[in-house]
């Protein structure tokens, strides 16, 4: 791998994707200097209004893996989003066309700030930051993924919830007109999910408004979706157009699709297995056909940040 020195990086070089492992490669290189420089002052988040646009001002973070990053490719053409069609290319196929903005996203529940916002003002107040992450599916197949988020924690401070907040619900965009997929009740829309406070406020939990240093493509949740990467991918809800500050568990999509097979906490555990399957391997989107499927770790391998957060919880009971 060719690693490049600080003084052959030009700026406009810096989230392109070709570079983009060189860049994390060199930033972990250690040079000071370098990484302070890419990295750069915090700037507020700016997301221009196109696709495939540049995000400027991106931060790099501690937390990201050191594992390669799954293609472009990869990324935006096998995806799950069931309000575009349920088949794995079916996002790809069918949300090139839908237009993500306006976008206005609300927040209300128990805190002491609330309302609707345009989207950018939304993301405004807060740090845009790259975050490669391993993303594990329910199905057993994963990917590594680098996001560009704000933190979750940090949003959910900016609003202030009360002591009665106990959980945060999400809920996406429900408009059969605009995402095809909704005209068929294969869930009951529109998509939700939840986390507890405690989950919310975890600084590895981000609001993803990127991927490969630009704006999300619509099959990855345009334009902004939860990243909660010891979770089940399922809980990544795409879309976002309302955040509640709730005080009891919120109801989450696939477990009332499927109460016995998807629980609330969804964390990513090899010893739990799905009623249908094993959850111990995975199998790593891109590696090829003769790649032996990879051991499945606990947390996906986060369990530093977040095991404390399970303490004296049954995992067998609470899935
Ligand atoms: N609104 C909505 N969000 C969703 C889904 C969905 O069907 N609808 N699928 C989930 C599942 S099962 C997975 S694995 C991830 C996939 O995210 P990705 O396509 O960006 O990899 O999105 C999650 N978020
Ligand atoms: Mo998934």
């Amino acid at each position: 791998m060719l690693i490049k020195k600080p003084a052959d990086i030009r700026t406009s070089e810096i989230t392109s994707q070709d570079n983009y492992l060189n860049r994390r490669a060199f930033i972990r290189a250690g040079s000071i200097a370098g990484a302070s420089m890419l990295a750069g002052p915090a700037f507020s988040a700016m997301v221009p209004d196109k696709r495939r646009a540049k995000l400027a001002g991106v931060s790099s973070s501690d937390f990201s893996t050191d594992e390669a990053a799954n293609s472009y490719e990869d990324i935006t053409t096998y995806n799950n989003y069931y309000e575009f069609g349920t088949a794995k290319d079916d996002p790809y196929h069918n949300a090139t066309d839908f237009e993500s903005r306006p976008w206005s996203v609300t927040v209300d529940g128990h805190a002491d700030k609330t309302g609707t916002f345009h989207f950018e003002d939304f993301i405004k107040p807060f740090d845009l930051e790259e975050r490669i992450y391993r993303m594990r599916c329910v199905e057993a197949w994963s990917m590594v993924i680098p996001w560009v988020g704000i933190s979750l924690a940090d949003v959910v401070k900016h609003y202030q919830p009360t002591s009665q907040a106990k959980y945060v619900a999400f809920e996406t965009l429900h408009d059969p007109v605009r995402m095809s997929g909704q005209r068929r009740r294969v869930l009951d829309w529109p998509y939700r999910e939840g986390l507890t406070i405690a989950e919310a406020t975890n600084p590895l939990a981000i609001l993803a408004v990127g991927v490969y240093g630009e704006t999300l493509p619509n099959q990855n949740g345009a334009p902004i979706r939860l990243v909660v990467p010891w979770k089940y991918g399922f809980k990544g809800i795409k879309g976002i157009v309302r955040i509640s500050f709730v005080d009891k568990k919120p109801r989450t999509s696939w477990n009332m699709a499927t109460p016995r097979e998807y629980g609330f906490y969804a964390n990513v555990n090899p010893e739990v297995d799905h009623p249908r399957w094993s959850q111990a391997r995975e199998r790593r989107i891109g590696a090829g056909l003769f790649t032996p499927k990879q051991a499945t770790l606990m947390y996906n391998g986060y369990g530093e940040q977040v095991a404390h957060l399970y303490d004296g919880l049954d995992l067998h009971k609470n899935f």
